[in-house]
């Protein structure tokens, strides 16, 4: 399999409860190189854009307002498959589904509050690393 690039986000609740050490661990024990990391804090318009593929979900108010509550952690992961592979650490969007060991099983509150975003696929990685990444933050 190809070494690919995908963009993570440390979200809110994870931030705010002092976890982004935890969380890059498990991205660690998996492979996962984190290549590129900062701590922003997101406005409304720009969680709106991101998100931009769920404005029409009913969700989509809730989900903004939480991103933008607290500082979140973006990133950037490196490895072999690393789009899918991030997907499988994170475990499923609902925690309540998530199997043993991944992030939002280990740390998620809620389907809402749910630890980690993840890149579904290889546009939208590149679409989403493009978001909070320049060239220059981005080594090799
Ligand atoms: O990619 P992933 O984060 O696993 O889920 P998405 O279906 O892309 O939804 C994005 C985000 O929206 C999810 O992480 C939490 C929130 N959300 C929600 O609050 N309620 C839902 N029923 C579905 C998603
Ligand atoms: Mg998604």
């Amino acid at each position: 399999m190809a070494i690919e690039r995908t963009l993570s986000i440390i979200k809110p609740d994870a931030t705010k409860r002092n976890l982004t050490g935890k969380v890059n661990a498990k991205f660690e024990e998996a492979g996962l190189r984190i290549v590129a990391q900062k701590r922003i804090q997101l406005t409304l318009a720009q969680a709106g854009q991101f998100y931009a593929e769920h404005k029409e979900r009913p969700f989509f108010g809730e989900l903004t307002e939480f991103m933008v509550s607290e500082p979140v952690v973006v990133q950037v992961l490196e490895g072999e498959g690393a789009i899918l592979k991030n997907r499988e650490v994170m475990g499923a969007t609902n925690p309540a589904n998530a199997d043993e060991g991944t992030i939002r099983k280990e740390f998620a509150l809620s389907v809402g509050e749910n630890s980690v975003h993840g890149s579904d696929s290889e546009a939208a990685a590149a679409r989403e690393i493009a978001f909070f990444f320049s060239g220059l933050e981005l080594v090799g």
